[in-house]
């Protein structure tokens, strides 16, 4: 029979660190809104979940190296804002946020969930910070919850392997 295995959503005291950018604060202040209050509801504890600030999306990947390289997290949320503008700047942070973010989890085996908009206007970023079920820092955070739960499942099987 094949084992089925998937995160719960629902840690036992278990601690998350977000790393938030400043950077189009008026939108990633509804993400961060969106990821606490899905924390909130998975039963995290306040005093449970870290936030970092950073000024940028292009300064969330080593803040989210060092927070993961602590061991102190079972997942990292990284929430930002990029609004497409008259330049290739756009491009270059997008691409190197993403790829550092993966990077980094992947470095670490800490998860990392991706709660970076990469929007056209300001119009699409506003309606993905804002309250409610869409909201995609909420999103991220419900990710990050599944895999924070998941990864501990998957390490218990490999030592079961080697036994
Ligand atoms: C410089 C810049 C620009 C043009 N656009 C954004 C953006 O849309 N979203 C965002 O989070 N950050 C932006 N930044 C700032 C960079 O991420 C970074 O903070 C600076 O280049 C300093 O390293």
């Amino acid at each position: 029979m094949a084992q089925e295995l998937q995160g719960s959503r629902h840690p036992d005291g278990t601690r998350f660190a977000i790393v938030v950018a400043r950077f189009n604060d008026h939108v990633t202040s509804g993400l961060l809104r969106g990821a606490r209050s899905a924390l909130a509801d998975a039963g995290v504890r306040d005093e449970d979940v870290t936030i970092v600030h950073v000024p940028g999306a292009f300064e969330i990947p080593l803040t989210a190296l060092r927070l993961a390289e602590s061991r102190r997290y079972a997942a990292v949320i990284c929430l930002g804002c990029l609004i497409k503008g008259d330049t290739m700047h756009f491009e270059y942070i997008a691409t190197a946020t993403s790829n550092g973010i993966m990077d980094a989890a992947t470095a670490t085996g800490v998860p990392m969930s991706f709660g970076v908009l990469t929007t056209l206007d300001e119009d699409q970023a506003l309606m993905r910070a804002a309250d409610g079920p869409g909201n995609k820092g909420g999103e991220a955070a419900r990710a990050a919850l599944e895999m924070a739960t998941l990864m501990p499942q998957i390490a218990r099987g490999n030592e079961r392997m080697q036994k």
